[in-house]
């Protein structure tokens, strides 16, 4: 056995279970599930610059008769909702693993949406493991499952379980062969003539998988847990981890024989799924479980059966009402816990116990008095000079999603909108549209602000509508040459694969003007003259001005020079400060700039804001650090 995250379960699922092809964009917490798939040997996977098409070229290997593995997160399955809808329709050729991955909490996310309710509104078959194990043991069974129901399976992850490395058992490579393609544009072919016999058959197969799961083997009824039980929690294997915790297909859901579990009526029962019913093992470990492997379709009448042989009946759902709605959907009574249980956020096996009403549960949270470690640019980083100048002009900036998105942050301060990704560049226009129909002109400049991968994204569309609606204001594309937030991703700007092939890098500037921007510059982002030079002559051009900030993102290169000091005759002014680099302070006592050594790495940028150029390269022996 090993130790793996959840992701990696996915990944090494996919692999054993003969998938050939992955497509995926990156995401928290999806995106080692990806990376880690494309490094195993005879497959082939790929970075889409965004997750619809993504879908699309999974669909499309698919319909060719690959196994295909698709990676996003919660808001990619927005982006790729546009097929996901229809290729409930087509169905599948061979087998197809969506994974969507949630962040309740929203540790690094927009939102919190719950991706089974996509599931639910496209009628699309879900799983949602509830560790590593799980993980793989779902996914290696997706695959086929997906070819004999022809429909795309999905799997839901949430970032405990994405991120958790619990012990997993792993198998060997199952040799699937492609399946070979034959014309079908009844299957293929989605227009109302044909989607309309194909929405019916999805009725078919809806209901042939609710059969199905009524008696498939990933739900499963666990009685409670008492002492030397509770000891075994750990352990995977349910019925060996609880000495009788039995799949639901033999509990005495109408029609089964076996009624172990009616036959006392328990005091309580909880419904739930996924890393929830950890916390919930754990924080109530005297309720009878009925754990959930599929969260779409439900075992309505496991459920049923499920609900006449306990005393009381609960959800536990997590930053979401999906289960308790789809649950009492089925007219099965539900009670609230005694203590209402937080609607938003993560849960914790200490807020079940609370909301339950017990005191405490047996293990305590992590301290709360850790120190605050609010997320900075790094030291270097090419975005910072950029919002230092925004904020100096006073613009009006829409951002955008990526490490940029910082900008928003005391002390640059300098972000007004950040929705979701492209926005920036449509939010921008909208701001424009709306002070010209005031007819006032603007006092501040609009300026959009979007990253190199995210323009690729969505941007390109944006800026098409901007120019084709004779849109104007001022583009800044911060080009760091990579996708830094998700973790350095290659994307069509950059030049490389997933799997480390070069290939062609789509040029910038000549993309820009093909789509019609007259202004187009490429500016230095270290520069802070040349950054405010160009941002003032943009702000004075008559029309749309694109400027392009481009330098690598220092983790790409990690180089590092002579770090700066501080000189004595530092005025304590502060001015260097406002560019928020961690490795600046001020002294407590003095107020002087203090800069640690080993953070800086020697960009310069803060010497070029010290109107006494007291902060300055470090006169030490020129050889650079290591
Ligand atoms: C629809 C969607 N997909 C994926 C993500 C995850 N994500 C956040 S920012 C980002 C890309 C950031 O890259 P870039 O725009 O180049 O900016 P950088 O971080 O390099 O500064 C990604 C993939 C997301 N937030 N939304």
């Amino acid at each position: 056995m090993i130790l793996l995250s959840g992701n990696e379960a996915i990944a090494q699922g996919s692999w054993e279970a003969g998938a050939h092809i992955g497509t995926g964009y990156p995401g928290t917490p999806s995106t080692e599930a990806m990376e880690c798939f494309a490094a195993k040997h005879d497959v082939y996977a790929q970075w889409c610059p965004n997750e619809k098409v993504a879908l699309e070229v999974a669909l499309g290997a698919s319909a060719a008769g690959a196994r295909v593995l698709v990676t996003m997160k919660h808001v990619g399955v927005n982006v790729a909702a546009d097929p996901l809808f229809t290729a409930a329709y087509t169905g599948v050729g061979g087998g197809m693993l969506i994974m969507a991955a949630d962040d309740p909490g929203m540790h690094s996310s927009q939102n919190e949406q719950d991706s089974r309710f996509y599931a639910c509104s496209a009628r699309l078959p879900m799983f949602e493991p509830a560790d590593s194990q799980e993980a793989l043991d779902f996914t290696r069974a997706a695959f086929g499952l997906s070819e004999r129901f022809d429909l795309p399976f999905m799997i839901r992850s949430t970032v405990r379980v994405s991120h958790t490395l619990t012990l997993v058992r792993t198998g060997e490579r199952e040799p699937v062969a492609i399946r070979d393609y034959t014309t079908d544009p009844a299957k293929w072919v989605m227009m109302p003539a044909y989607a309309k016999p194909r929405r019916t058959d999805l009725d078919r197969r809806v209901a042939l998988l609710s059969e199905w799961v009524e008696e498939c083997p990933f739900n499963r009824v666990e009685p409670p847990v008492t002492g030397e039980r509770t000891a075994k929690a750990g352990c995977h294997d349910p019925l060996e981890a609880y000495g009788g915790s039995v799949p639901v297909a033999m509990t005495d859901a109408p029609g089964n024989a076996a009624g172990a579990l009616t036959r006392e009526k328990h005091a309580v029962g909880i419904i739930c799924s996924g890393a929830v019913y950890q916390h919930v093992r754990e924080a109530i470990p005297e309720a009878t479980i009925f754990k959930l492997g599929v969260v779409w379709p439900l075992p309505q009448e496991a459920l049923k059966g499920f609900a006449a042989s306990v005393g009381r009946l609960f959800v536990v759902d997590e930053a979401s009402d999906y289960l308790s709605s789809q649950v009492g959907a089925l007219g099965i009574e539900l009670e609230r816990t005694p203590f209402p249980l937080t609607s938003s956020g993560e849960l914790t096996p200490r807020l079940i116990a609370q909301a339950f009403g017990k005191a405490s549960a047996p293990h305590r949270d992590a301290p709360i008095s850790l120190p605050g470690r609010p997320p900075a640019l790094c030291p270097g980083c090419p975005h910072r000079l950029v919002f230092k100048e925004l904020a100096r002009m006073k613009a009006i900036v829409c951002g955008d999603i990526g490490c940029y998105t910082l900008g928003a942050l005391p002390p640059l301060s300098a972000m007004d909108t950040c929705v979701d990704m492209g926005a920036s560049i449509s939010m921008a226009h909208g701001f424009g549209l709306a002070s010209s129909l005031r007819k006032v002109a603007p006092n501040r400049p609009v300026v959009a602000v979007i990253g190199d991968s995210t323009f690729a994204h969505s941007g390109i569309s944006s800026l098409m509508n901007t120019i084709y609606n004779q849109g104007n204001g001022i583009v800044a594309i911060l080009d760091n040459r990579t996708t830094a937030m998700t973790g350095r991703q290659g994307n069509p700007f950059n030049g490389q694969t997933l799997q480390g092939r070069e290939t062609r890098e789509l040029d910038f500037t000549a993309l820009l003007l093909a789509l019609g921007v007259q202004d187009v510059r490429v500016v230095d982002p270290h520069d802070s003259i040349a950054v405010r030079t160009a941002l003032k002559d943009a702000a004075l051009f008559d029309g749309l001005s694109v400027l392009l900030f481009r330098a690598p993102c220092v983790l790409l290169e990690r180089k590092r020079e002579e770090p700066f000091v501080v000189k004595d005759d530092c005025r304590a002014c502060g001015a260097c400060t406002t560019l928020g680099c961690p490795a600046l302070s001020r002294a407590e006592d003095s107020g002087k700039a203090v800069i640690d050594a080993s953070l800086c790495i020697g960009c310069s940028q803060c010497g070029q804001y010290c109107a006494f150029s007291s902060i300055v390269r470090s006169p030490t022996n020129g050889k650079g650090l290591v």
